[in-house]
Parts: C-alpha cells; sequence; structure tokens
C-alpha cells in the first residue's frame, strides 16, 4: 500500500493519501484546498484514482480541497452528518465504514468535543485523529460548539482502547511532531494522561487561545466542502438540490436565495447537537408563538428585530459559538441566519421544517 503524510506550513495540517499501487484506488484524509494542484500531480503520477476525500471535521483554520477534487477528479466527499455540510456526498456516522482497493477497510470513530461532528479514522495499524487527539495535546474545544467532557470521553473511551501499538496520525502538529502511538498518548500527553474528566475540563476551559487566522472564511465554507460562492451555486445546480435565485420577487423567493447561502440542519441532527450541549438555540419567531410553544432553553430573538436586540444577548457575545435558529416552519430561520452570518457569526445553523417538525418528531 502507498501511504503518505503531506504538510501544509501555512497552518500546520497533516493531510494523508493512503492508496494502493495495484487497484489504484486512493483516499485522501482533510486535504487543504491550497494544495489541489500537488495532490493531482501526486495521483497522476501514479495513475490512482482518487474515490473518497474524507473529512475529520469542518475545519476552522484552512479550507478543504474536497469540492474541487470532487469537481477536478469525481471523488466522493465524506463528512460527518453532524457538521452541517449537506452537499457531501456522503453523510458520516460513527462507526461506518469506507472499503476500498481489495479488502482494504477505513473505520469510523466519532470522537466529538473539538467540533460536535469530529470524526477519527482508523485503518490498519493507525489512526488519524483530526483535531481530537494531536501529539502532546489535543483540539480546543472553545469554538464551532466544542465540548470539552465530550472530548474527554472520545478520546479516553473511544481511543484509548485501540491497541497500544496503533500510530497515532493527527490533523495538525504545532512542534514539527509526526506520529505518535496510543500507548504514548495514554501515559505522557500533558492533557490527559493520568487526568480525571473535571481536571481535563478546567485545562480546556483555560487555554485562552486566538482564534484561528481563517475561521470567519474557513468555516463557512468547509461546510460546503470548500467551494466558493460561484462554485457553490454550480454544485447545487447540478445535483438539484436547491434552485439558485438571482432575482428576489416574494418572501418565498428570498429564503430560497437564503437558503443557498446558509447551513441548514435536519430536526434529527439539531437534536444529536442540542443534546452533545453547548449550543445555544434561538427562536426567531414571535413573542406570542414562543409562549404557545418553544424549544426547551431558546432564547427569544424575532427575526424582525435582530440586528437591534443582538447585543442584548450575553450567550451572543462570542460570533464563533454554535447556534441553531428555528421558526414555525423554516423559512424565517433561514433568513435569520443570513442575517446573524452577514453580522458577523460563522456558526450558524437552521433547523429545517421548524417548530413544526420538531413537534412531529417528538
Ligand atoms: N494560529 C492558528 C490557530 C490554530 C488553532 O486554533 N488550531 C486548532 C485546530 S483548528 C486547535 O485546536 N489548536 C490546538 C492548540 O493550538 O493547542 C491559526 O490562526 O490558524
Ligand atoms: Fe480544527
Amino acid at each position: 500500500m502507498i501511504f503518505k503524510q503531506l504538510f501544509d506550513s501555512e497552518t500546520w495540517t497533516y493531510t494523508y493519501l493512503i492508496a494502493d499501487p495495484v487497484t489504484k484506488d486512493a483516499v485522501l484524509i482533510d486535504p487543504v484546498n491550497t494544495h489541489i494542484d500537488n495532490y493531482i500531480m501526486l495521483l497522476e503520477g501514479q495513475d490512482l484514482q482518487l474515490k473518497y476525500t474524507l473529512e475529520t471535521h469542518v475545519h476552522a483554520d484552512h479550507i478543504t480541497a474536497g469540492g474541487l477534487l470532487r469537481q477536478r477528479l469525481g471523488a466522493q466527499t465524506a463528512v460527518s452528518q453532524l457538521c452541517g455540510a449537506e452537499t457531501a456526498d456522503i453523510q458520516i456516522q460513527d462507526g461506518d465504514i469506507f472499503e476500498f482497493a481489495e479488502g482494504e477497510h477505513i473505520k469510523v470513530i466519532a470522537t466529538p468535543g473539538h467540533t460536535p461532528g469530529s470524526l477519527s479514522f482508523l485503518w490498519r495499524d493507525r489512526v488519524f485523529t483530526g483535531d481530537s487527539l494531536l501529539i502532546g495535546g489535543c483540539g480546543r474545544t472553545d469554538f464551532q460548539g466544542g465540548n470539552a467532557g465530550s472530548q474527554y470521553d472520545g478520546i479516553t473511551q473511544r481511543l484509548f482502547t485501540l491497541p497500544d501499538e496503533t500510530l497515532v496520525y493527527p490533523g495538525h502538529d504545532y512542534q514539527k511532531h509526526w506520529v505518535s502511538s496510543i500507548m504514548q498518548e495514554r501515559t505522557t500527553n500533558p492533557r490527559l494522561a493520568a487526568k480525571t474528566r473535571d481536571e481535563f475540563i478546567e485545562i480546556m476551559n483555560n487555554l485562552n487561545l486566538p482564534k484561528p487566522r481563517l475561521i470567519d472564511e474557513a468555516v463557512p465554507a468547509n461546510r460546503y466542502c470548500g467551494l466558493d460562492e460561484k462554485e457553490r451555486q454550480d454544485a447545487i445546480a447540478d445535483r438539484e438540490i436547491k434552485s439558485p435565485i438571482q432575482h428576489t420577487s416574494s418572501s418565498q423567493d428570498m429564503v430560497n436565495a437564503a437558503k443557498t447561502q446558509i447551513t441548514e440542519i435536519s430536526v434529527g441532527v439539531a437534536k444529536e447537537l442540542i443534546k452533545q450541549g453547548n449550543i445555544t438555540v434561538i427562536d426567531v419567531r414571535e413573542e406570542n408563538e414562543y409562549a404557545a410553544g418553544h424549544l426547551d432553553k431558546a432564547l427569544l430573538l424575532p427575526r424582525g428585530v435582530i440586528e437591534f436586540k443582538i447585543g442584548q444577548a450575553p450567550e451572543l457575545t462570542d460570533k464563533s459559538k454554535a447556534i441553531i435558529v428555528y421558526c414555525r416552519t423554516g423559512g424565517r430561520s433561514a433568513l435569520a441566519a443570513l442575517t446573524l452570518q452577514n453580522l458577523g457569526y460563522n456558526n450558524i445553523l437552521s433547523m429545517a421544517g421548524g417548530f413544526e417538525a420538531w413537534q412531529k418528531e417528538s
């Protein structure tokens, strides 16, 4: 088998290529958009067919090459169903298995915490941990719906229970380490070795790191597999998910146009994210609708006053925190999500079908 660890020195990101020299099937994990030409050269140089691009999560610090690799090479994009990346070809779930080449498989292990949709991928004797477990560290949990408790559980219960000799290949390293092992991390990782869950949460809540430089650009782009606005519209038209609308004439047109620019999630995904915690829920309906019934702990922020009232809500001062907006059926919340994005919020998810759909599924 061919295995290569590739590095993006701008963002300290690792990308992994796994390929079979005989069947020519290839898989890339966490490709970075600025390296698209290198990947294509590398693949073509060995006559490899890229089958999948797998994302460990929706990245905040760089833009994925997944969407472009789909356009140029036809590779299927795959990202966790909890990431709100609805244009991805495959919505991954815990336990899924990607089969490729002859008898090769990559098993998905859900390791939420850095983000709710963070995944690790196990292939043969190595695990690709994205930004969950890093060498001598771990991904931060202070944005994008991060949750230090889930991070601890995922790492200690799902990763540290793999065989000791399993090789750990992270999504980043900021100290020029390349590879570690489960035993090394379990016994020496300063944030995790011999640390209780509460001690870990305490460490994670006091990192005080500056936000990634590209977060405002990267998170929304990565929800569309890294494609820019024009590329997204083409992808949406190609796949007949939603019709791109150039000129708006009715409220429904406005809602449809907004939906091409925001991220919608299903009621099922919203429930899972709320269960994981660390996500703010905003009801954008009117006061009387809210009074007649609403989601537990939802903040009331009617769609018409968002721009004026947003500054008064202490829960909404951090613009990178994950937020779910909902209304009665999903139209007003799409418009509200767009407004919030325009105000600089980069992690807004609109619940499709709204409160009516929520009630039907309860
Ligand atoms: N300085 C970097 C920040 C990188 C960063 O915050 N990386 C995230 C992963 S997306 C992380 O979890 N870092 C862990 C750490 O720095 O300890 C940038 O601007 O991109
Ligand atoms: Fe990350």
